[in-house]
């Protein structure tokens, strides 16, 4: 049905998983076949890699790695540049593939797009602002400062639900910071990346830096976890970059640690809203709607716990559960629809198995739970009344599931929504500027994201996004987060014929000319 679209992009019914300066036939994994959310149908079908595929792989961002750091970084910013007008072209396509095939609405779908080329702009400016400090000296004719230089060739590990976004965060920055780097998509969105890749290919092969040998992006769609084992494994790659869940998080942090690397893990959320009965509620229903069932609650930063100070929370549950009823589902390419489908069908048994946990555990569903009778992954959204102290309510289960509690007190409820283990994305609502404050004080919220009258998901790029405790505490995309994609260097220079110690130290050895 979408033939033309998969042509333009340069995808065939059968595809090469990996990209090593060439498509390669990686033949050392299995075939996996990308199916359509919405419908069940498959899409495409990629050939995916064994050790040997990745490896060549990392040669080839090895290889490339040695002249990209030397090329200038402003020259480097200006193939971003360009990446970034070829994507401006092909918006349309490339959106539409995000909703075929990760299932999201399509002006999400081209939204994830706009964020790609909104990184692309933000790391061509940022390809001029590489900035190091300089310190004075304590010592007479010195001069110290510090520089940036590449790193090497980056891991990347993208999940499902951004699976272009999340690409750009660190692509096109490694690439500014001099970098190259190899990409492991989700396995369940495979021909986004390989879409991607094509996108670069063709930017390179017109306006590619010449002579230099090696590729900068690489790719490397693995089956299942082991392509992103190796990567946490390699001693080659200095960093690696993972986004999903805190279990993926955990095991590849901890690989990465055990050969000293660096990691940066943006992970898992259960992230958390105040209602206050001075908020303006009309404005918190929109953003409580958009927040947890957009994206079908798929985002990490997706509304998973709602405190609505107990005054109003009967009336605002009431509208609530109304403007739940209401939501447009279904094929997320049609026009006017607002939620499409789950990732697959193991998303629709956990969110189903979540739902009879939440009733042993004396939640009350309030509306939604059900499965649609037609193919596809399609679910209703719920809202659940439900307690803190329910243990399901600190786990995150990557469902449309809102629970709602209520409090009294502010701190009571900053207290609550404290008390879980992830730390991505927390909001408050209210027109109380000290309500706001304390919210946004050293004593609030203690997320990575700290919003007030603005839901907890749909961050812009130019903040720094990331989260604390067992989100990761890694930071991607603005503000400078390009600092973890370069190593830092102090450098002391002595201009003056004397060698004075810092601190004071006398070191004198007797070395003048006695004839
Ligand atoms: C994610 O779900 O992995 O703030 C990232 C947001 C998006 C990014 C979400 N810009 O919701």
């Amino acid at each position: 049905m979408f033939d033309d679209v998969l042509n333009r992009l340069g995808l065939a019914a059968e595809n090469s998983g990996v990209y090593a300066g060439e498509w390669i036939e990686a033949s050392g994994g299995p075939v996996i076949v990308s199916l359509n959310p919405a419908t069940g149908e498959t899409i495409a079908r990629v050939r995916t890699a064994g050790r040997a595929d990745y490896d060549r792989a990392v040669e080839q961002a090895e290889l490339a790695f040695r002249d990209w750091r030397m090329v200038p970084a402003p020259a480097r910013g200006e193939i971003v540049r360009r990446i970034g007008l070829a994507l401006r072209e092909c918006k349309a396509d490339l959106g539409l593939l995000v909703t075929l095939e990760a299932g999201k609405i399509k002006s999400e779908g081209e939204g994830e797009v706009q964020e790609m080329i909104d990184m692309c702009d933000f790391s061509v400016g940022l390809s001029r602002q590489l900035y190091g400090l300089t310190m004075p000296s304590e010592r007479p004719r010195h001069r110290i400062f510090e520089q940036w230089q590449p790193l090497g060739p980056v891991g990347i590990i993208t999940a499902f639900n951004f699976p272009v976004a999340v690409w750009a965060w660190n692509a096109t920055v490694a690439a500014v910071c001099g970098d190259s780097m190899i990409w492991k998509p989700s396995p369940h969105t495979p021909l986004v990346a390989i879409a991607v890749q094509n996108i670069v290919n063709r930017v390179l092969a017109d306006h590619g830096v010449a002579g230099f040998e090696g590729s900068v992006f690489n790719l490397c769609i693995g089956a299942g976890n082991e392509a992103g084992e190796w990567i946490a494994d390699d001693p080659r790659i200095p960093l690696v970059s993972a986004t999903g869940s805190c279990a993926m998080g955990r095991s590849v942090g901890a690989k990465v640690a055990q050969r000293l690397g660096r990691s940066l893990l943006e992970l898992g959320g259960n992230n958390g809203v105040i209602l206050s009965e001075k908020a303006d509620r009309d404005l918190a229903l929109r953003a409580v709607l958009f927040a947890a069932a957009g994206t079908a609650g798929q985002r990490c930063t997706t509304l998973r716990r709602l405190f609505v100070h107990e005054s109003i929370a009967d009336e605002f549950t009431k509208k609530l559960v109304t403007a739940y009823r209401s939501i447009p589902i279904g094929n997320p390419w049609e026009d006017g629809v607002l939620m499409g489908p789950l990732i697959n069908e193991k998303a629709v048994e956990r969110m189903m198995q979540a739902l009879e946990t939440i009733r042993q555990q004396g939640g009350e569903i309030l509306c939604g739970g059900n499965r649609l009778d037609r193919p596809g992954n399609f679910v209703e959204p719920v809202v659940v009344r439900a307690r803190p102290d329910m243990p399901i309510v600190a786990e995150e289960t990557f469902a449309p599931i809102l629970y709602v509690m209520t409090y009294r007190e502010l701190e009571e409820a900053i207290l609550a929504h404290n008390a879980v283990a992830q730390g991505l994305s927390s909001a408050i609502f209210t027109d109380s500027l000290g309500e706001a404050e304390r919210f946004l004080s050293p004593a609030g919220s203690d997320c990575g994201i700290a919003n007030v009258n603005i839901g907890t998901s749909g961050a812009e790029i130019g903040g720094a996004f990331g989260g604390e405790k067992e989100t990761g505490g890694g930071r991607e995309a603005g503000a400078d987060s390009w600092k973890a994609y370069m190593r830092r260097q102090t450098c002391t220079i002595n201009w003056g014929g004397d060698l004075p110690l810092a601190q004071g130290v006398r070191f004198e050895v007797g070395v003048e000319d006695r004839g």
